[in-house]
């Protein structure tokens, strides 16, 4: 277990939202790499159900859909023995310290965050002052841990960017302490393309169910959506500029398969986009294929879920705990015992 007092290895802290069944962009940029993570480092996952109230929501699904994501994290790799895997509302340092980091944290620079911006205007009933300050949480749920790495899509460079510069203008102000944390992202897969606008990152509220890959979709299901692929006009299985599209399939064939790029142009050499986009569906079919079988294990199992969400939270508070103990210290605050 972590504990940032008395250990060689280097930490690592990432979150996923409950907000539905992952897709293959979350996958492959973010949660596929925690699990080899665990071996070198002390790891803690969290789901990130705070995050998530930034947009409305039915309180029963989204209660599902937390255990879901919960369950999700294990079937994906997490091990609950080696690494931290808790619920974030479970550990109430996570609000605490989320406070006081608001206040070094300027409205200007979050009014800078791309994601504010794309989310806002998507909800514009709901512009709530959450969803204005959803970095600053996450910089504290990073910094609470003293983190060394934490594992992102490209998507989420920004935001790790402001909890760097919020860690250090805390350290400024009332001397060393954070660790200023480094993003970990993939150099393949970072970030994955929509399957049917190949210029839009996927993700989990696009309302075309055929532009993006649930990781529990089954075979039939992942084979037709990876042969209704928008592809440009070309023929040729090439990696190249401007055919965003092809690139986007085959980085996906590469991390399913593990083949390099001229691997994949050797394979399909004389083979049209047909061929190719069957055989990528196949590939990502049963890449998947474990996940699945894992999850539907688990999501049955929910005495067991939360014998493991439980004691997560119990060491994730435990680590959390000292450190916004000396936070408080550090700002001022009279000791409450
Ligand atoms: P939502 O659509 O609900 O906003 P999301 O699909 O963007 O959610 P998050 O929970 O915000 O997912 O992200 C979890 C992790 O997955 C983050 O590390 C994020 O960078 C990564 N990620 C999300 N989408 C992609 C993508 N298309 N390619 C690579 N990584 C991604
Ligand atoms: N904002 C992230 C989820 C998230 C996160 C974190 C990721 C919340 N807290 C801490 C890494 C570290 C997203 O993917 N939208």
């Amino acid at each position: 277990m972590p504990d940032t007092n008395n250990t060689q290895k280097k930490i690592i802290f990432s979150g996923i939202q409950p907000t539905g069944c992952f897709t293959l962009g979350n996958y492959i940029g973010a949660v596929r790499n925690w699990g080899p993570l665990q071996d070198e480092y002390d790891c803690i996952y969290s789901i990130v159900d705070m995050h998530a109230l930034t947009v409305k929501r039915d309180p029963v699904k989204f209660r599902q859909q937390t255990l879901e994501a919960y369950a999700l994290i294990l079937a994906c790799g997490i091990d609950p023995q080696k690494s931290v895997a808790f619920i974030q509302s479970h550990n109430r340092y996570h609000a605490e310290l989320n406070w006081i980091l608001a206040c070094s944290t300027q409205f200007g620079e979050l009014s800078r965050m791309t994601q504010f911006k794309d989310k806002s205007a998507k909800h514009p009933d709901d512009v709530n002052a959450g969803l204005f300050t959803y970095p600053v949480l996450m910089a504290a749920d990073i910094l609470a841990y003293n983190t060394d790495l934490v594992p992102i899509g490209a998507d989420q460079k920004q935001h790790l960017e402001l909890a760097r510069n919020i860690a250090q203008r805390f350290n400024q102000r009332y001397g060393e302490f954070f660790t200023v944390p480094e993003p970990y992202i993939p150099k393949v897969g970072a970030k994955v393309m929509s399957l049917q606008d190949p210029s839009k990152k996927m993700s989990k509220s696009d309302e075309n169910p055929n532009a993006c890959i649930f990781i529990l979709d089954d075979k039939d299901t992942i084979i037709r959506k990876f042969k209704r692929a928008i592809t440009d006009s070309g023929s040729e299985v090439r990696f190249a500029e401007g055919k965003d599209g092809i690139n986007n399939l085959m980085t996906i064939y590469s991390c399913a398969t593990g083949k390099s790029n001229a691997e994949i142009e050797a394979e399909f050499a004389g083979k049209g986009y047909g061929d190719f986009k069957l055989a990528v569906g196949e590939a990502v079919a049963d890449h998947l294929a474990p996940v699945r079988e894992n999850f539907a294990r688990l999501i049955n199992d929910k005495a067991y879920l939360k014998e493991c969400y439980t004691s997560g939270a119990e060491k994730a508070m435990k680590i959390s705990g000292k450190v916004v103990a000396k936070v408080y210290r550090k700002v001022g605050f009279v000791d409450a015992r």
